[in-house]
């Protein structure tokens, strides 16, 4: 579908413009600009149509598409390459597939996953239209130790966004879940593709929960949606837009300077374990711990019942409070 005509219409949205208007300032016929209009309704599009007045554009749906997403766009280098899928296995497979050919920043978004993934093999639930199921892909100049802290910062970068756009009191649960009143809402996979010493790719992994109305019993007791800690769906569009640009944001010092700061405040300062007892979960077992404080690389400090102190790398451990999830 060609995007000027959608473009023209989203800038001139809720007033009528003549086909010929729209004919003579994009160089195609009427014809053609017919077609499209009728494309855009049953894709869902709000158009309407008069004889005499011409098209137009009152409601867009709130589908995650390349021509929504390329138009809205508001981000300066994060996102402007994009794929889109109606269904795809999983996003992070892909961009890992399509590492050599994709450019930094490029976005892989699926209105469904498949095959969603989480950690260790995990799984990650993805139904269709009802949450952002996303990768970013990332080429950037760290250390593999160091590829944790993409983490944090896309952490810090959901956390800032969802109290800022949803109102929502969304905690960080270290080191890559963001809870809402102890469910989670939001799960962060990073996976990397490097050499000895060098990173060659990252490729960061979003699912955020938006529109379900419910969850299988096997996820009901901890998992949680936008729309179900506010009671009405939410628009998907102007989230993404907005995580994005405060992803950007946070990323840019972090790559350019190594600045890690604006990113690790975040984190402290939105810490759902940070001064609680948790359990922490790794290859070995479990172990009750006091979680005492982020280090400035961003690794969980914690104290044990004999008051040694460790610091946890991200990498394999899951953390749960002393009695529940978090
Ligand atoms: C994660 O793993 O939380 C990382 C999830 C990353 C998903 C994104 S979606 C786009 C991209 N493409 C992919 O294929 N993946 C990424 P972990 O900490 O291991 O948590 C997984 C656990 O969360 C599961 O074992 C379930 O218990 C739970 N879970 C699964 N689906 C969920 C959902 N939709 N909401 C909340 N919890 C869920």
């Amino acid at each position: 579908m060609d995007r000027t005509i959608l473009k023209f219409l989203k800038a001139h949205k809720n007033t009528y413009v003549s086909g010929e208007t729209i004919s003579n300032a994009l160089g195609v016929s009427r014809t053609a600009v017919w077609k499209h209009v009728k494309a855009l309704k049953e894709a869902g599009y709000e158009i309407e149509s008069s004889s005499r007045k011409g098209y137009r554009l009152l409601n867009e749906p709130d589908v995650l598409t390349e021509d929504e997403l390329v138009l809205g766009m508001k981000t300066k280098w994060l996102g402007k390459t994009v794929r889109c899928f109606e269904t795809i296995d999983s996003t992070n497979r892909y961009a890992k597939d399509h590492a050599s050919e994709l450019p930094h920043g490029a976005l892989i978004v699926s209105e469904e996953q498949q095959s969603g993934r989480g950690r260790l093999g995990r799984d990650w639930t993805s139904t269709s239209g009802e949450g952002i199921w996303m990768s970013i892909l990332l080429k950037p100049d760290i250390e593999p130790k160091d590829a944790p802290q993409i983490t944090q910062v896309a952490a810090a970068a959901l956390a800032s966004t969802l109290r800022r756009i949803c109102g929502l009191e969304a905690l960080i649960k270290w080191p890559n879940d963001i809870v809402v009143g102890g469910k989670k809402l939001c799960g962060i996979l990073t996976e990397m593709g490097a050499e000895l010493g060098r990173v060659n790719h990252i490729v960061l992994g979003i699912g955020l929960n938006v529109n379900q109305s419910f969850f299988e019993p096997e996820l009901s007791e901890r998992a949680t949606s936008i729309r179900l800690e506010l009671g009405e769906a939410a628009a998907r569009k102007p989230l993404l837009f907005a995580l994005l640009q405060e992803l950007e944001a946070l990323l840019e010092p972090y790559l350019e300077r190594k600045d890690f700061r604006p990113a690790l405040d975040l984190c402290r300062r939105h810490s759902a374990v940070l001064g609680k007892r948790v359990k922490v979960i790794g290859r070995k077992g479990s172990k009750e711990v006091l979680a005492i404080r982020l280090n400035d690389e961003g690794a969980l400090v914690v104290r044990d019942e004999q008051g040694d102190e460790t610091a946890l790398v991200s990498g394999e451990i899951s953390i749960r409070s002393a009695d529940g999830y978090i």
